[in-house]
């Protein structure tokens, strides 16, 4: 076992902030001790007949110069943990685990298991991807008008007082609200979620001031005051003497509050998602215009998402609260689901770079793959010799084309579907079948 104490340092000589150069510095470092030790197991001569098990982790997270344990434990316990070796499932690991599940996971790897122990043996999963539209209830990306473009769930928009369309939002246009204005969206109440109506996602760009007095709403469907049910995005929760962006989930009895993020100036569009998933894992994810995601993370099992209120962007559920948000808000959407990383790191990324979400949504990388024989793509005319990439492996008719950019061929070659040309495929014949009105079910 060893110990690398630069990110610790780098932590406390500025702040603990993935967007802060000494910080990420100290990381860099520590990567590079890091990758001088792998190299050293892996250039064993016995390397190939001995079963490693690597793990990584941090003793704390941190929050400004502070290990960010005291007020809100959320900054200090949400630490990364990396396991490695060939007997290893590659995936994200499941829920919420800590640091003190490596020692459970080194020992379960010598077959050791002990009980009593809080600690818990971790391992990877596969996450089944799915469509980003799966479950999307909502969506604003108030380019044109204030309408949600998901249709056939009733969940419409009502403006309260004036929320404006305006130009140099995050892509297009955006939501401006200025005092006592809000956008209601009516019926939601009513939106089934999964996992016992407590899975959901909820994604926003915002751009604000910095709060300096009151915690007002971001995006809500609860009552802000007490431990009132649902869930509430705050713009301007206090620690440490500082306001930031938190996630506040009520139960009816109890809250769970995780942040702050510190928030950036009032030129720049913050990306924010929050995700609540079956197993209880509430996860807020902060995305900088600078290109860095990151996200804490806790635990609310009696959590409560439905409420007798609508979701609000720029209020509380009831509309009434007392702290207004003024900023502007832009693609903003909510889904019945929890979102993936992978997802929600897809989305922040395709918005930093001017994709809105409904993009997504129909031009999704929709790759389908050729199983026929031989290589000739002329033979597309016959759908079961094509696949959906996607983990789902539809075949082609609910994979194709329209709106997909590329085909992979048979592992290697590329199918341009723009121009119907292949290449590297003998000839760049044109495909004369047309492409089925449906996508890749990855991408719709
Ligand atoms: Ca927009
Ligand atoms: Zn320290």
């Amino acid at each position: 076992m060893f110990f690398i104490n630069e990110p610790d340092a780098g932590g406390h000589a500025g702040n603990y902030y993935p967007y802060t150069t000494g910080y990420r510095n100290s990381l860099a470092a520590s990567d590079g001790y890091l990758g001088q030790c792998l190299s050293a197991i892996a250039s064993r001569p016995t390397f190939a007949d001995e079963d490693w098990l690597i793990l990584v982790t941090s003793d704390h997270g941190g929050y400004l110069t502070t290990h960010g344990a005291a007020g809100s434990g959320t900054h200090g316990i949400t630490v990364p943990i990396v396991i490695a070796g060939t007997s290893v499932t590659a995936g994200r690991i499941p829920g919420l685990s800590y640091n003190f599940d490596v020692c459970a996971s080194a020992l379960a790897h010598f077959g050791i298991t002990v009980s009593g122990m809080e600690a818990t043996a971790r391992d990877g999963a596969a996450e089944t991807a799915r469509p980003i539209s799966a479950g999307l209830a909502a969506y604003l990306p108030f380019d044109d008008d204030f309408d949600n473009k998901i249709t056939g769930n009733n969940v419409t928009t009502e403006k309260v007082s004036s929320p404006a369309i305006t130009a140099g939002g995050r892509i297009g246009s955006y939501c401006d609200i200025p005092t006592g204005s809000y956008l209601r969206l009516k019926n939601s109440q009513s939106l089934a979620y999964e996992g016992g109506d407590k899975s959901y996602t909820a994604i926003v760009w915002v751009k604000m001031n910095q709060v300096s007095s009151g915690d007002p709403a971001i995006l809500a469907n609860k009552n802000w005051s007490g431990n009132a049910a649902g869930t509430l995005l705050c713009a301007g929760k206090l620690l440490y003497n500082y306001r930031g962006v938190t996630l506040n989930s009520g139960s009816g009895n109890g809250r769970l509050d995780i942040g702050p993020y510190h928030v950036e100036d009032n030129t720049k569009w913050t990306f924010y998602a929050i995700s609540r998933w079956d197993d209880g894992t509430h996860i807020i994810y902060q995305g900088r215009s600078d290109g860095t995601l990151n996200w804490n993370a806790l635990t609310f099992d009696t959590f409560v998402l439905k409420t007798t209120y609508p979701f609000c962007i720029g209020q509380d559920g009831t509309g009434n609260y007392g702290s207004k948000f003024v900023g502007g808000v832009d693609d903003v959407a909510i889904w019945t689901r929890a979102l993936r990383h992978e997802d929600i790191r897809r989305i922040y990324e395709s918005g930093l770079a001017g994709t809105a979400i409904g993009d997504l949504l129909t031009a999704d990388p929709a790759t389908a793959v050729w199983t026929g024989a031989g290589s000739n793509p002329s033979d597309s005319a016959d759908p079961a010799n094509w696949s959906c990439a996607d983990e789902e492996s539809n075949p082609l008719p609910d994979a194709i084309p329209g709106l997909a950019t590329a085909v992979t061929i048979s592992g290697a070659t590329t199918f341009d579907l723009a121009d119907g040309k292949g290449t590297g495929v003998g000839s760049t014949s044109r495909r004369s079948r047309t492409a089925p009105a449906s996508t890749c079910a990855g991408s719709a």
